[in-house]
């Protein structure tokens, strides 16, 4: 082979790599973990469907070990440390990127600043918020936290939402927005992802609606994906990444729907001639076995 030949497949080989989240194998994925890419990584369309629109965004957050907790900021989360334990604690863990379980005190959590999360996904959090109640609040993964203070001020738990349009005139003293942090496991932005991208996108009402956001593509829905996400350099210290979220719209086209219907109707044939043989075993089997029983008579 050619040196540039070899160089041309190496950088092929790498980029097609670069993609794969090997922690997934290294250490395995949480029971709860369903999701898969829905949609090609090259930027091609999903096979049969035509896509409406896409939309994508990159987002920074710091990425986070348990035994990070006790440690002071910014290495660490002290401040935090019991309530974020307190909150975990409650709930079974949702995994890392991809659903990966690093166990122990290895599991791995994001933080955000409250203000860098879209619009759409604070007004879901603080809904699912409202939602529950003391007794279960396990459906609730993003735990909203405020900031500490001063150097000492220990925070003791979740903030409550902020009150909805109508209960807003309500006398709460409000936490201005850019004095509190999300925590959560990567793992729980699967449920919510086009929310993460809808704004300004040319398809923000169906984005928004998750009753249309489906794990594999069926017609007139919408498929999302978390397509990259770095990892933090802790061997430097820092605890910073990014990720980057894409969703799109789809309707299954004419071909794509003609397709996906012989296939079915080929499944049924395969199915029922499958049915049949096994009958005809039966039957076969339950003949020889009366005519050894007449053999074994005479
Ligand atoms: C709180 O949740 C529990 C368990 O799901 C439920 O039985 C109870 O009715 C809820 N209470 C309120 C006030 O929503
Ligand atoms: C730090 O903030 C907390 C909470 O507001 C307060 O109770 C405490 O007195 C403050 N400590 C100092 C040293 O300022
Ligand atoms: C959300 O999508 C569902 C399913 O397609 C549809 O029935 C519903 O009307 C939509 N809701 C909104 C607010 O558009
Ligand atoms: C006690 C109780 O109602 N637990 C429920 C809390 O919510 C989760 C998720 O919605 C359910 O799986 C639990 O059964």
């Amino acid at each position: 082979m050619k040196t540039t030949q070899l160089l041309a497949t190496l950088t092929f080989l790498h980029a097609a790599l670069a993609g794969i989240n090997w922690d997934i194998y290294e250490y395995g994925v949480v029971d709860t973990f369903k999701w898969s890419r829905p949609f090609p990584d090259d930027g091609t369309d999903p096979g049969g469907f035509h896509v409406n629109c896409r939309a994508e965004g990159t987002f920074h957050a710091k990425m986070y070990k348990l035994s990070d907790l006790p440690a002071e900021p910014p290495g660490g989360l002290s401040p935090w440390h019991d309530a974020i334990e307190d909150f975990l604690g409650r709930r079974s863990f949702m995994g890392s990127w991809d659903g990966v379980d690093h166990k122990g005190h290895d599991r791995e959590i994001v933080v955000m600043e409250y203000a860098d999360v879209p619009e759409p996904v604070r007004d879901w959090i603080e809904e699912q918020q409202r939602d529950t109640n003391e007794t279960n609040d396990s459906k609730w993964m993003f735990a909203v936290f405020r900031k500490p203070k001063n150097g000492t001020d220990i925070v003791a738990g979740t903030v409550e939402p902020s009150p909805t349009a109508e209960a807003a005139d309500a006398p709460t003293q409000q936490i201005p927005i850019g004095d509190k942090i999300v925590v959560f496991p990567a793992g729980a932005v699967y449920e919510i992802l086009p929310l993460w991208v809808s704004k300004g996108s040319k398809c923000e009402r169906e984005l928004n609606n998750l009753s249309k956001y489906k794990p594999q593509a069926i017609d007139h829905s919408v498929l999302a994906w978390v397509m990259d996400h770095t990892k933090p350099k802790r061997d430097l210290g820092k605890r910073d990444i990014t990720f980057k979220i894409e969703a799109m719209a789809v309707t299954e086209t004419d071909e794509g729907k003609h397709t996906r219907l012989m296939w079915e109707r080929m499944h049924r044939t395969i199915r029922r001639n499958e049915r049949r043989i096994q009958r005809e075993e039966r039957q076969k089997a339950r003949k020889e076995i009366e005519e050894g029983r007449f053999k074994d008579e005479l």
